[in-house]
């Protein structure tokens, strides 16, 4: 077995690979912010869509670029950066696995957008049945999840390798989250893959005449909910281990950290049903009991929380901060690489708090299908999530391009970080507000006959267009810099910043490294909470539904 020393530098082979993810990443963002400014615009009456565009191909185009494929890919491409930092460059095996994966899942995106454009599959990102897509459609989600799988051997491989070559060693920090995220991912997608397959297409082909609806949408959210985790996860790998290098800190503890992603990982797949609380056909036991496992996840994130802030504060007091709160404004704000991250982490704290009420049987009532819930996750993934990596972006890219993020693109890129916090505080905050005047969520432009209560909801629509406009405007700003670290910027050398433990943390316990145990629990935690409701939904399954089509 032949590692290479782990350089400080990525590998010029491995940022290819990882810059090809991040370019289709950053293009879908693009594509699919257009589209998001064009709903605010429809949906405050302020436009028509010219061309026969339909405004659910439009809000299908943003849910699946933004939503699947810009999150996918980035978050494929930097754990990648990761495993390759920490464990050394990948191996010709695992790089060649590597492209594989990328190359399945960009044809899966293509085709998957081609299909939107011809108007075959709106359907929206949820592709709920019974509304019934060209077969095709549900080929290239397919796609995009066998592109990833492949692309997640490749990590696994690499972390096995370095695990052999290493016997007895912990592994590095950086590593072991990064496939504590894909195996989450891997976990959760067999759900969405088995629906893909056994009911989708066969359905859409038209081989069997009828679905099982609540069956395909039980298996869509036994994989929906921990695809927000998927999302968060990187996230908490930049906060957990990465900022604390930049504002010149340390990792609080390695223990707790490792801890908090064994905690998501079994507690964030059991849960799907508090999206389905008013899906009728699960009985409230197994409903009340995934609320509760949902709830679970409040103790992994309040560890985070508790975290960081250690972070923040040990790095300030050593600074010389002394009053309470002294320690807050010697964090480095200037710092593009801190700035964007920080932001999403202090708007992760709303948030979370939203979440709380979706999740709350009772409160899930008021919100459910309103705008609330595009607040809400415009919030967590569309901001904490999506600056988070804006951030990392900021000091990755230039680091695999060989280049420098100068004062003036520092400027700039805190600029967009600014401007998306204005614009998603506009846009979230009057969904919020709305979705509990009772405003629906995924409806084009209508005032239900000049209704008094539909046309109270417009001025907060005309809110969101103003958000939203701004939002584009970052985006824009985002592009700019971006195109300026691949190819403009001057040739530097831009660290990649990986934090270290404090030297006082105590020791990391092996049994944070027992993979074995940690699945184990996690399986048996899904067939507690999945088994029974399942078996429920095929014995006693109503007839299953045709295929419609809407648009
Ligand atoms: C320019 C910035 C953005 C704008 C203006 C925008 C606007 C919107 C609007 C107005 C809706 C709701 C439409 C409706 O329910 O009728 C929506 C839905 C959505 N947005 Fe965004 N958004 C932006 C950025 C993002 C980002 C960065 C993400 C994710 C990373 C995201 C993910 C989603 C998803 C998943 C939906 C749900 C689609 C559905 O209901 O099927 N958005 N967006
Ligand atoms: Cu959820």
């Amino acid at each position: 077995m032949n590692l290479n020393k782990v350089s400080e530098i990525i590998d010029k082979r491995d940022a290819k690979l990882i810059l090809a993810h991040f370019f289709v990443a950053f293009t879908a963002l693009f594509l699919g912010a257009v589209a998001g400014l064009l709903q605010t615009l429809v949906r405050s009456g302020t436009l028509t869509l010219p061309a026969g565009i339909g405004y659910y191909q439009l809000l299908t185009a943003h849910g699946v670029l933004l939503g699947l494929i810009f999150t996918t890919f980035f978050i494929i491409g930097f754990l990648l950066a990761c495993i390759s930092r920490t464990t050394g460059k990948l191996n010709s095996g695992s790089l060649l696995s590597g492209w594989i994966g990328f190359m399945t899942m960009t044809a899966g995106t293509v085709l998957g957008v081609i299909m939107i454009l011809l108007n075959k599959a709106t359907v929206l990102y949820t592709f709920y049945a019974p509304l019934q897509a060209s077969p095709w459609y549900y080929i290239a989600l397919t796609l995009v999840i066998v592109g990833s799988w492949i692309g997640g051997f490749s990590m696994i491989r690499q972390y096995y390798l370095w695990k052999k070559a290493h016997k007895g060693e912990l592994s590095p920090l950086l590593s072991f989250m990064a496939i504590m995220t894909m195996l989450l991912w891997l976990i959760a997608t067999i759900g969405v893959a088995v629906s893909v397959l056994f009911q989708f297409i066969p359905w859409s082909f038209g081989w069997v005449e009828t679905i099982n609806i609540l069956l395909s949408r039980t298996l869509f959210w036994y994989f929906g909910h921990p695809l927000v985790y998927f999302w968060l996860l990187p996230a908490y790998i930049c906060w957990y281990a990465i900022i604390p290098k930049i504002i010149g800190g340390k990792i609080f503890s390695d223990s707790l950290a490792r801890m908090a992603f064994v905690l998501f990982l079994l507690f964030s797949i059991p849960v799907g049903f508090h999206h389905q609380l008013l899906e009728s056909g699960i009985s409230p036991f197994w409903k009340y009991l995934q609320v509760v496992l949902t709830f679970m996840v409040i103790v992994p994130s309040l560890m985070t929380a508790f975290s960081l802030f250690a972070t923040f504060e040990l790095s300030g007091r050593e600074r010389g901060a002394k009053s309470l709160f002294g320690w807050f404004r010697m964090l480095p704000w200037k710092d593009a690489r801190f700035f964007a991250p920080m932001m999403g982490m202090l708007i992760f704290i709303p948030a979370g708090a939203g979440g709380i009420v979706n999740a709350s049987n009772q409160l899930n009532q008021v919100v459910h299908n309103t705008l609330w819930v595009t607040g809400h996750f415009h919030l967590t993934v569309a901001s904490s999530v999506a600056l988070t990596f804006f951030g990392i972006g900021y000091w990755l890219v230039p680091h695999l391009t060989g280049r420098k993020l100068t004062a003036k693109m520092h400027k700039l890129a805190n600029l967009q970080t600014i401007l998306w916090a204005v614009g998603m505080f506009f846009m979230s905050g009057a969904m919020h507000t709305v979705g509990l005047f009772g405003a629906p969520r995924r409806t084009s432009y209508t005032t239900y006959n000049d209704h008094p209560d539909a046309l109270g909801w417009i001025p907060y629509e005309v809110a969101m267009a103003v958000g939203g406009s701004i939002l584009f405007i970052a985006i824009l700003l985002l592009m700019y810099v971006m195109i300026n670290l691949s190819w403009f910027a001057p040739k530097g050398v831009e660290e990649f910043p990986l934090g270290e433990v404090a030297p006082n943390a105590e020791k990391t316990p092996r049994i944070l490294e027992n993979w074995k145990l940690w699945i184990g629990i996690t399986i048996a935690l899904i067939l507690f909470a999945y088994t029974i409701p399942i078996i429920d939904m095929i014995q006693h399954a109503p007839p299953g539904s045709p295929g419609f089509k809407l648009w």
